[in-house]
């Protein structure tokens, strides 16, 4: 009876909390003069500025850590690893991630391209198009290769022609256990700017 009692007030204590956690897909911070932070150079509250993040709070089937890794970096003075114990294999919110959308135009031309390092993840990059309710999201990348040296990925889209297409996403899934860098992400138009990302 005692043990009863005691598990009931665990349970009470512990719900209001599972509650909101469960009720956040992801987390972000936002500060438009950061720009694309593609470097993950500026920071606030353990997280990389202007990106969606989906964290160890926001991916309920996950065990792992997001961390700045000043050691293993391409560019600047830290990288963006994830230390992955568990995880999903489904992607999106429900895998250990990022993700960025950045102001773009229809019929237009970007480049994107970052620096990636792995040991044992099977990852996922997507970019492409998004409308208010739509994307047109092309694959980049999708494999469980090792990169045991930093490796430039490069990769050219096309928005689609129509005006709904305002807007660039960027999304990096990480699919199974393992080590994952990245650093140095860059979308530019075709005059070489630098794209500017939409808040979060
Ligand atoms: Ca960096």
């Amino acid at each position: 009876m005692i043990l009863l009692k005691s598990h009931m007030k665990i349970l009470a204590i512990l719900l209001p909390a599972l509650l909101i956690s469960c009720n956040k897909m992801s987390e972000s911070v936002y500060d438009k003069s950061a720009g694309m932070n593609g470097s993950y150079e500026i920071t606030n509250s353990g997280l990389p500025v202007n990106w969606l993040v989906y964290t160890s709070k926001t991916v309920p089937e996950g065990d792992f850590d997001l961390i700045f890794d000043r050691e293993e970096y391409k560019d600047g003075n830290q990288s963006l690893k994830f230390l992955i114990r568990k995880c999903s294999d489904l992607g999106g919110l429900k895998s250990p991630g990022i993700a960025s959308e950045y102001h773009a135009s229809p019929s237009s031309k970007y480049i994107v391209s970052f620096w990636i390092k792995n040991t044992g993840c099977m990852f996922a990059i997507n970019v492409g198009g998004v409308t208010a309710f739509d994307g047109s999201m092309e694959s980049v990348i999708k494999t469980d290769q090792e990169f045991e040296n930093w490796t430039k990925y490069e990769y050219e889209y096309l928005m689609p022609d129509d005006e709904n297409y305002n807007r660039f996403r960027f999304e990096l899934s990480i699919l199974s256990p393992g080590s994952f860098w990245i650093d140095d992400v860059r979308i530019t138009n075709d005059d070489d700017k630098i794209l500017e990302p939409t808040e979060l």
